[in-house]
Parts: C-alpha cells; sequence; structure tokens
C-alpha cells in the first residue's frame, strides 16, 4: 500500500460514504440483479452526481454484464467503472528532444490553478533535481497572485518571471518563453480564473497560446484545466467553454476531498473525452497525484 493510495483513500472518504458505500450496499455478494436493484442503483449514481445519461448507461451495461457474468455484481460494475475512466489514460506530456516544455495552466478563480502548478513543480523537482523549472505569472490582474507564485517559485527553487501588477499577460508568456528557450526544462503558465467577464477570459487565454506558437514555433505542450470536484456538472459546462478556445489536452480534477459527489470524475472523464491527468485530495504537493483509474475506483471502494 502506497502513501498515495492511503492519502487517496482517505481524501475519498466523503465520496465513499455518499456513493460507494450504497453501491456496496445494493451489489456486494448478490447473484442477479431485479429491476429494482438496477433503479435503486441508478438514483444512486444520480445522487453522486455521475450525470443522468451516464447513469442510465452504466446500469445498462451492468444489466447485460451480469446476465452473462455470475460473478459478484459489485466487482463487474467495477470493472466497468475502471474501463471507462482509463480511456486514453495518459501522463503529464515532458518533451524529451531538449526544448523546454511549455505547460498552460487555466480555470476559473479559486479552481486551484496556482497551487496545482507548485504541487506539480515539487514533484518535478522531487525526481528530476537539476530540472530548470520556470513559473509565468501570467495572472497579473491581481498582486497577490504574483506573490502567491513567488512564495511557490522560492521554496521550490523554480525561477519567477513577472511583470508589474495589470500588464499584459501574454507580454509576461513571451519573456518567460524567452526565458526557458535559454534555460530549457519546464515552463509553467499560472493564469487569472476571473477578468471583467468570461468572454474576456477566454480571449486572454487564447492570447497566450498565440503567444506561445508565435514565439516558440509551436503550441504549448500541455493546455491543462484545472477543475474543482465540488462544482459538479458546472464543470463540465465551464470546461467546453476553455475547450472551445484553447483546445484543451487534459484535465487535472482537484478538491475530491472536498465533496461527496466524486462521481462527476466519470461524467466529466464521458463528456469531455480529455485525459484526468491529474487528482487533488487536499492541500498539501502530496495530494496531487497522477492519475490512474484503477487505483481510483480500488481506492474509492476500499474497505
Ligand atoms: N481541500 C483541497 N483544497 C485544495 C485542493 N487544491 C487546491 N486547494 C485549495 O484551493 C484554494 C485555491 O487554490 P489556488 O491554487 O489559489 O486557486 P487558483 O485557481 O489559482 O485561484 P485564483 O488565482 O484566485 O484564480 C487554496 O486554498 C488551495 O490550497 C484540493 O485538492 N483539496
Ligand atoms: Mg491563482
Amino acid at each position: 500500500m502506497t502513501a498515495w493510495f492511503d492519502r487517496l483513500k482517505s481524501g475519498l472518504q466523503k465520496t465513499r460514504a455518499g456513493l460507494a458505500d450504497s453501491l456496496s450496499a445494493v451489489l456486494r455478494g448478490r447473484k442477479g440483479l431485479t429491476d429494482a436493484d438496477l433503479e435503486a442503483l441508478e438514483e444512486i449514481l444520480i445522487s453522486g452526481d455521475v450525470g443522468a445519461n451516464l447513469s442510465a448507461s452504466l446500469v445498462s451495461e451492468l444489466r447485460v454484464a451480469s446476465r452473462r457474468d455470475p460473478g459478484d455484481p459489485l466487482d463487474l460494475l467495477q470493472s466497468i467503472l475502471v474501463a471507462r475512466l482509463a480511456q486514453e489514460d495518459r501522463s503529464l506530456r515532458l518533451r524529451a528532444d531538449g526544448a523546454p516544455t511549455v505547460l498552460l495552466v487555466a480555470g476559473v478563480n479559486g479552481a486551484g490553478k496556482t497551487t496545482t502548478i507548485a504541487k506539480i513543480a515539487a514533484h518535478l523537482r522531487a525526481e528530476q533535481p537539476a530540472l530548470p523549472i520556470t513559473f509565468a505569472a501570467a495572472d497579473t490582474f491581481r498582486a497577490a497572485a504574483v506573490l502567491q507564485l513567488g512564495i511557490w517559485s522560492e521554496r521550490i527553487g523554480a525561477d519567477l518571471v513577472r511583470h508589474q501588477e495589470g500588464a499584459d499577460p501574454s507580454a509576461v508568456v513571451f519573456d518567460a518563453v524567452d526565458h526557458v528557450e535559454r534555460t530549457g526544462g519546464v515552463l509553467l503558465i499560472d493564469t487569472a480564473g476571473r477578468l471583467q467577464t468570461k468572454h474576456n477570459l477566454m480571449e486572454e487565454l487564447r492570447k497566450i497560446e498565440r503567444t506561445v506558437v508565435r514565439k516558440l514555433g509551436r503550441p504549448s505542450d500541455e493546455r491543462l484545466l484545472v477543475l474543482d470536484a465540488t462544482t459538479g456538472q458546472n464543470g463540465i459546462a465551464q470546461a467546453e467553454r476553455f475547450h472551445a478556445a484553447i483546445d484543451l489536452t487534459g484535465l487535472v480534477l482537484t478538491k475530491l476531498d472536498g465533496t461527496a459527489k466524486g462521481g462527476v470524475i466519470l461524467s466529466i472523464r464521458e463528456s469531455l473525452g480529455l485525459p484526468i491527468l491529474f487528482v487533488g485530495v487536499g492541500e498539501s504537493a502530496e495530494d496531487l497525484h497522477a492519475f490512474s483509474a484503477g487505483e481510483f475506483v480500488e481506492a474509492l471502494f476500499a474497505e
């Protein structure tokens, strides 16, 4: 049992109590499932924020599977969940060609962008102590945002590229890309979560990505959306807007420890078709970890 698995398990405590335990109570050790069982199951899934369509589709998949397979229906459901979550499972794309890796991190305010950047950097620092890491403080709209990133950069030993408050975020990104073209390594771009209007925010992100393309001659390596799991189904609409703006490559789902409706991970995975690269179950660096569908489902249903 790894330290991460224990953290994941305890981070998923609320969702276990709100979702997994109820599923286990209906399914564990049953021989054959009645229509009433399947209906109860669907209700539990929906109330766990799995989403109505997906819940219906999971239940019908389980109905078919349980007719074919005499095994424990709870084990069948778990394999179905792993298969749904695992599509395109992959880890963070770090370049191996010597060119700098550029990671653009977006999300609404408070989702966990800045702390996610710090946590990813802390992991990279631990794995590759000599790797140059640079932060771009492209959230120029609040002085506190730049300060927060500055504190992290000192703790982790990352370079910080910043301009003064209110500066053009794309100008910061231009300088930051210029910096990593010299240092190599990994550039993590922190962006604002809230501007005057949503439209401006998306425009700003598009402009940031255009700046990367113009300066670097290619797109950023990852465009990650940080989603707060406690926002539930609203997170999906949010993600679609970001995806339309900057063609996301992956998701980070934070604050799974703060919700009983962690089932939302399934609907997010299903509706967006984007890989989940990391999940967060708390505030410390060890609470963010690469996502694995099998591990996630195992931790969720762990006794
Ligand atoms: N419980 C819990 N808290 C988290 C998690 N991830 C981030 N947080 C907390 O969420 C709060 C907001 O995180 P930030 O990283 O500042 O969020 P942000 O998206 O950068 O916010 P803005 O810069 O205001 O847009 C902080 O207090 C984090 O410690 C998580 O997985 N679990
Ligand atoms: Mg921030």
